[in-house]
């Protein structure tokens, strides 16, 4: 059920948002308290790695989110353009592939769901084919989901749930809403997957493929190696948004848990690694320091020291060659139906059937 007044939720359930108001109000106030703890655990045991690193999951805050938003729309990150134009272009073939019959009606899965801006395109192009479908959606960040059921909002042709949780859950969640007459797609866009590494890529692909049945498929969206110059331009801009965006995380610490990183004494440093085709994201420190992390101030993590030009390993976006894709789509139970390439940005769109 959806009209503006009733929304479904991921149980299933379809209640006036009145009456889930208090409920909900009490659930977020509990998530907020696992959210925080699950964070600074992550930060003392991450912190005391040698590299020192954080996670990229914990770039994404309010104000992270709207940093990375602002990424996308800077001329040196075209992933984001690149990828819109191949599913404006494709969304139709997609759809056709997909859904041979009209009453087809489709359960397409995003994970990572963004600001909505891409599934809308195949929402579209399914309204445009006279289908119907629902469509799951798959976010950690609560502003992501708001803003992508917003954008979702004004179609009638699809139904709508999102689901706040990690990759993972919410693609089991999601996947128990399949019936045995419609295939189900997942969209993985963005180039999500090159912030796995290799071996979490594969088990990630494989992990997709495990709630998928045959015929059903994934969208794969990738970014691909290009010159080291057009990288280092993507992931250092001249002005400055994706330094923001790195160093939002000592942001984050300090006001979740309690820091005192001066934000001046951390720069951000984007890496080419060839040999490992990614690129890194790091903050390094401009002199010896102390650091004290006050909600860590239990354990013996609460002070954590940095050398003048040590790194806080923060993010790796991995960087693939076309036949990449397709190998590792093949060795997770999938086959390539068809690619689409963006050469002049870089970009690869693919989409691989569920292998019987
Ligand atoms: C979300 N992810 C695919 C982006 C990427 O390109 O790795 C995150 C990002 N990091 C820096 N700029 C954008």
């Amino acid at each position: 059920m959806k009209n503006d007044d009733w929304r479904s939720y991921a149980d299933g359930s379809a209640t006036p948002i009145d009456a889930r108001q208090s409920v909900n109000q009490q659930s977020a106030v509990a998530n907020r308290q696992r959210d925080v703890a699950d964070f600074a655990r992550d930060v003392a045991r991450d912190l005391a790695l040698t590299p020192k690193q954080l996670q990229s999951k914990y770039l994404y805050d309010a104000l992270g989110s709207s940093l990375f938003e602002a990424i996308c729309r800077l001329p040196w990150y075209r992933i984001t353009r690149a990828e819109q134009q191949l599913l404006e272009r494709h969304a139709p073939e997609v759809v056709a592939r997909m859904c041979p019959h009209v009453e087809t009606e489709p359960l397409i899965v995003e994970l990572g769901c963004g600001s909505g801006e891409k599934i809308v395109i195949l929402a579209e192009a399914l309204q445009g084919s006279g289908r119907r479908g629902r469509v799951h959606l798959i976010d950690i960040s609560p502003q992501a989901l708001e803003q992508s059921e917003r954008t979702l909002g004004r179609l009638r042709h699809i139904s709508v749930v999102g689901h706040r949780e990690t990759y993972e859950v919410g693609l089991r969640q999601a996947a128990a809403h399949r019936d045995a007459d419609n295939p189900m797609l997942v969209l993985l866009l963005g180039s999500n997957i090159g912030n796995f590494d290799p071996p979490a890529a594969y088990d990630f692909l494989r992990a997709i493929r495990g709630a998928l049945v045959p015929g059903d498929a994934l969208l794969l969206g990738a970014d691909l190696v290009k010159p080291e110059h057009t990288l280092q331009l993507a992931y250092d801009d001249p002005l400055g948004v994706t330094a923001a965006f790195n160093r939002n995380l000592l942001v984050r610490i300090n006001r979740e848990l309690d820091g005192d990183f001066d934000l001046d004494a951390f720069a951000h440093v984007a890496v080419w690694n060839r040999e490992h085709q990614r690129v890194e994201m790091h903050l390094e420190s401009l002199k010896d320091q102390r650091v004290r992390i006050g909600a860590l101030s239990s354990s013996s993590h609460a002070t954590v020291s940095f050398a003048k030009g040590e790194r806080i390993w923060t993010e790796s976006s991995y960087k693939y060659e076309p036949a990449d894709v397709d190998a590792m789509g093949r060795s997770a139970g999938f086959v390539t139906t068809e690619q689409w390439i963006d050469e002049d940005a870089g970009f690869a769109l693919t989409l691989l059937r569920a292998k019987a």
